[in-house]
């Protein structure tokens, strides 16, 4: 990581500075920023929100101050692929874990996919379960449930995931969003719109963080910032990391000299040591595991879901 000295005087006075011997270069930078205000204006006008470059400046901002490179954060930042993503945001905020549907994860299909992965990677998962003491059917389990075993990604790019949401610490933003996103799905409601907010704030200061390891992450691995996409959760992988946690837990399995959670080997030994320095213990009972599970995902439906699926493949019988 590369670490810029803090310097609030210059990343509070950056972007337009003319020349006066570049006449011509200053009334095209006058001309653009013009149009920008225009098109940022009428945007908001249709209730949709702009999308460059007024979304992410304060947050630019802010990773300068806190240490990142400003060159590298405004390169990553003037790309065409950086997107305030508000849809994203608005299914995040509806989306309600219990009314997931765990119980697909349990269809004969679902445990035959899941058979056929516990014996493909067999060698990788048996010499994770001894290095780690985490069995390899727990560990095909969480990837059944997190990605169908690496097939269900998401679609979203997570620096533009957790970019959006970080920027909801704006009150214009979550207005703007509310507005133009949420309050027709919701139901305009004070209480909702309450709940909203305190919401969008606890989220926004989470997604910061987030946002930092991110970069932190994409920084030593080597990795566009742009290329990893991943839930609208920002979770990122066949595993569904949280750049946090890929940070402190992920591992280079397959030792080619990354860590990459889009790699089976590396997704297997990055769970297993999650686990693993989480407190599990091989051939612990059962509240023992549901307990450290619950680290993984706070949901109970989820925990339970992970264990009978690993019991399904530890004693395949008749269906
Ligand atoms: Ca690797």
């Amino acid at each position: 990581m590369a670490i810029k000295h803090k310097n609030r005087e210059t990343s509070s006075t950056l972007s337009f500075r003319p020349e006066p011997r570049d006449v011509v270069l200053r009334w095209l930078a006058l001309a653009a920023v013009t149009f920008l205000w225009l098109a940022g204006g009428a945007n908001s006008a249709l209730g949709e929100p702009s999308t460059r470059p007024e979304p992410f400046s304060f947050l630019q901002k802010q990773l300068v101050e806190d240490g990142f490179d400003r060159h590298l954060i405004e390169g990553i930042y003037a790309r065409p692929e950086a997107t305030f993503d508000p849809k994203g945001i608005a299914d995040y905020f509806s989306h309600r874990e219990a009314t997931l549907d765990y119980d697909q994860f349990l269809t004969p299909s679902s445990i035959d996919q899941a058979m056929a992965y516990f014996r493909r990677h067999r060698g990788t998962l048996k010499e994770t379960e001894k290095r780690y003491g985490v069995e390899g059917e727990v560990i095909t389990a969480i990837l059944l449930v997190e990605s169908r075993l690496g097939t269900f990604i998401g679609k979203r790019r997570v620096l533009n995931t957790l970019s959006s949401l970080a920027a909801l610490g704006d009150a214009a933003k979550r207005d703007m969003l509310w507005d133009g996103h949420v309050k027709d799905k919701a139901q305009e409601t004070q209480e909702i719109r309450n709940r909203f907010d305190r919401w969008a704030l606890r989220k926004s200061d989470w997604a910061y963080r987030q946002l930092k390891a991110y970069l932190t992450y994409v920084q030593a691995q080597d990795i566009d910032p742009f290329s990893l996409r991943g839930s609208y959760a920002g979770a990122l992988g066949f595993a569904q990391f949280v750049p946090s946690s890929i940070l402190t837990f992920g591992r280079d399995g397959n030792k080619d000299g990354q860590v990459n959670l889009y790699e089976h080997m590396d997704a297997i030994e990055s769970v297993a040591n999650y686990l693993n320095e989480h407190g599990w213990k091989q051939g612990q009972n059962r509240d023992e595991s549901l307990r450290v599970l619950l680290r993984y995902n706070h949901s109970t439906y989820y925990a339970e879901t992970i264990l009978k699926v690993a019991d399904r493949l530890t004693k395949p019988g008749p269906r």
